[in-house]
């Protein structure tokens, strides 16, 4: 990590740092007029609260909250395109849709004010991260339906930042571009900021002819090794910023330059809990478990008591920042990436966490699963950090497997490739390529 120039300023320091008893005061209101609007406005919800037997007037505490059912991903799907909207078409400004490689996409959409919400949020969480007004901010994410792009875009603009829209792809003219302008603020998902640091090294390009001080990294589960890496590679802060579309898009939550542990979830307009996601009990503050939102002023399509499908946990220690919004811890993983490989759960982070500890391996790997015989089995393709010799790779491919046994208790397949052999991320980097269906079908290559 690099020690910026400067400190962080707070963008909102009324909101960010008030008394949590004002704040959860606040959060009642919103979310009493909120559960009143959605109600009256949207069928679903409606025929929803009805079934459980719940009047929104009835809810008369933060608590009470987790008397109402929950909404889910398939809810969406369900009523597509618009189905869950609280407004009519003519009000809302802007669409977003998630990509629907799962079958249809979700939509999602933005009134005037749910703009200015989000650029709010994200100004937040840009100065949160030690972003300034007159910084020029290089978005490398995907500009387009997924919301990384637009979202942070409107927030850098709102800082008072000057923004190079480069989104995703053609990193050698990113590459230019950030020694060109100059820009002090990298946003990407952090593999992609890996990947602009390979290219930099593969076209001998020196770290010092860029000025990047921050990166401000999300839209895809990362670990803390991972980030030791990043920071030690292109010498920078690294920082986690966290969202999703049917919440809000980036800007639900980010990590603050002084505390660098946990992120900062923006409470006045996303209230979170955290449940346990068998049971669908709420956990208490520090237990781990799937983090569910509910929208406090959203306007288009307000969401109640949303699973994310994210693990975390939530806790209200007070932060070094002096911001007194409860943090989420890191999101561990997606619950729809868990393997469960030979009777062992494990998820993608933890292979991560094992892989990046081994000296020469480069933080490129996927995960392939497959089935043989009605067993799920499990390939680590990792590529080395520069070309070995035979005995070398021998010794390695022992290192990983017994790391990956002692600390997962995981016997897998070890595939050990050249530099350069995974494919490179543009957005979200896809670490478990799954063939099971595939194989299942007689289709398997
Ligand atoms: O990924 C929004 C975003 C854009 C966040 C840019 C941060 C930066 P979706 O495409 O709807 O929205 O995907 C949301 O991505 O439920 C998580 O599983 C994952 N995700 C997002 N941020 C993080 C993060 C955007 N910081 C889904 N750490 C979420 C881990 C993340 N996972």
């Amino acid at each position: 990590m690099v020690t910026t120039k400067t400190d962080s300023f707070i963008w909102n320091e009324k909101a960010e740092c008030g008394s949590r008893k004002e704040l959860e005061k606040l959060q009642l209101k919103r979310l009493k007029t909120m559960l009143t609007t959605v109600y009256e406005k949207v069928p679903f919800y409606r025929s929803r609260f009805d079934e459980a037997g719940v009047k929104p007037e009835s809810i008369d505490s933060l608590k009470a909250l987790s008397s109402l059912p929950f909404t889910k991903k398939t809810d969406l799907r369900e009523h597509y395109p618009f189905g869950l909207f609280a407004e009519p078409l003519e009000n809302v400004r802007r669409l977003h849709a998630s990509s629907g490689t799962k079958g249809k996409p979700t939509v999602v959409g933005y009134t005037e004010n749910d703009l200015e919400t989000w650029k709010e949020v994200c100004a937040r969480s840009l100065a949160c991260a030690g972003a300034k007004p007159k910084d020029i901010i290089h978005n490398a994410y995907g500009y387009g339906l997924f919301t990384g792009g637009l979202g942070m875009h409107y927030g850098a603009e709102k800082l008072g930042a000057t923004v190079v829209p480069a989104s995703g792809g053609r990193t050698q003219q990113q590459i230019l571009l950030l020694q060109d302008f100059g820009a002090r603020v990298l946003l990407s998902t952090p593999s992609y900021a890996l990947n602009i640091f390979h290219v930099m090294e593969e076209n001998s390009i020196a770290r010092d002819s860029i000025k990047l001080e921050i990166g401000i990294f999300g839209a895809e589960p990362w670990t803390e090794e991972l980030r030791s890496q990043i920071e030690k590679a292109l010498k920078i802060s690294a920082l986690d910023i966290y969202g999703l579309s049917e919440v809000m898009g980036p800007g639900v939550s980010m990590e603050c330059l002084e505390g660098r542990s946990g992120l900062h979830v923006w409470e006045d307009y996303f209230l979170p809990e955290i449940i346990d996601s068998e049971t669908g009990a709420v956990l208490d503050e520090g237990e781990e478990g799937e983090l569910v939102f509910t929208t406090l002023l959203k306007e288009a399509i307000p969401v109640i008591r949303y699973r994310t499908g994210d693990i975390s946990r939530l806790y209200k220690e007070p932060c070094k920042c002096g911001r007194t919004m409860l943090r989420m811890e890191r999101v561990k993983a997606r619950l729809d990436d868990m393997l469960i490989i030979r009777g062992v759960n494990l998820f993608p982070s933890e292979i991560e966490k094992c892989l990046l500890s081994i000296a020469e391996l480069s933080p490129h790997y996927q995960l392939v699963v497959d089935r043989v015989k009605a067993l799920d089995v499990l390939e680590v393709h990792v590529e080395t950090v520069s070309t070995m010799s035979e005995e070398r790779l021998t010794d390695i491919h022992g290192n990983i497997k017994r790391t990956l046994k002692d600390s997962l208790g995981l016997t897998a397949a070890i595939k050990l490739v050249e530099p350069g052999v995974i494919p490179r991320s543009e957005g979200k980097a896809v670490r478990v390529v799954d063939r099971r269906n595939s194989s299942q079908t007689g289709d398997k290559k």
